[in-house]
């Protein structure tokens, strides 16, 4: 009896301290534990930076998407938009991308230029996620590649590492934080249903952010840089989506 009512008396105790955190102080965990996402700034501010810092504090950083068998795989694969029309990325191609080159820098040990043949001979994982657009289609795809988090050990990232931002040879570019870019499920494909990524899915590599929208996953990668700000990229919002008035943080 005495230990039931010690028990629920703790147990009320917690409950109310988390019901006073969140209630009234997550705003101020989220700007003590950087988890103000980078498009605080706009009118949705407020709501970006609750929907961001909760995901964060109450789901943690390793929760997964969920993952599909082959047989789920879909029939028909939309794509969105035309390959990179620049002269750098057509000549990459002519060349079956035997000079292409992921250069990666920033706040790293050791900056590097990355080809194809050095990130096959990394160790290769398998995923079968669903990739979901903002404009409502949506599609499940077998996708080969390395883990970013494998790439990043490699090239050794700062502590002051906050942020890593991706470029693309279509001026497209985004960034995810920490948490999603060492999360295992964060991929650099260089393979899609056991060929390699097709032109206007990104080759001949693209990022694939499993847990977040698909403008997150960056086809057509030139380029990352590991960063402690984004202040100094673009206007400064964290990626051309949100710079659009998406949510930089696309959690799904
Ligand atoms: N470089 C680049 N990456 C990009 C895009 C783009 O236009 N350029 N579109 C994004 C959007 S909005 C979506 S939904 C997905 C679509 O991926 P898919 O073409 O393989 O279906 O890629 C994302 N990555
Ligand atoms: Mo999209």
């Amino acid at each position: 009896m005495k230990n039931l009512a010690r028990r629920r008396l703790i147990a009320s105790g917690i409950i109310a301290a988390i019901g006073a955190t969140v209630g009234r102080s997550l705003y101020h965990i989220a700007s003590h534990n950087a988890l103000i996402p980078p498009d605080h700034g706009g009118i949705f501010g407020v709501g970006e930076t609750l929907t961001y810092a909760a995901q964060r504090v109450l789901a943690g950083d390793l929760s997964l998407a969920r993952e599909f068998s082959r047989g789920d795989i879909s029939r028909v694969i939309p794509v969105n938009g035309p390959p990179p029309e620049t002269e750098r990325y057509i000549r990459l191609l002519d060349g079956e991308f035997r000079d292409w080159r992921l250069r990666i820098d920033g706040l790293v040990a050791r900056p590097m230029s990355l080809s194809l043949a050095d990130l096959t001979g990394y160790p290769a994982h398998k995923q079968i996620t669903h990739q979901a657009c903002e404009e409502g289609w949506s599609f499940i795809a077998e996708w080969t590649g390395v883990r970013l988090s494998h790439v990043l050990d490699v090239v050794g990232i700062d502590s002051r590492a906050r942020y890593v931002v991706f470029f693309s040879f279509d001026d497209f570019w985004e960034s995810i934080d920490m948490a999603d870019a060492l999360h295992p499920q964060t991929f650099l494909a260089y393979g899609m249903n056991g060929a390699a990524v097709p032109l206007e899915h990104g080759a001949p590599v693209r990022l694939r952010v499993a847990r977040q929208l698909g403008y997150k996953s960056v086809k057509y990668l030139g380029r990352m840089t590991v960063t402690d700000s984004i202040a100094g990229f673009g206007k400064g919002v964290g990626g051309i989506n949100a710079e659009y008035g998406y949510s930089w943080w696309a959690g799904i």
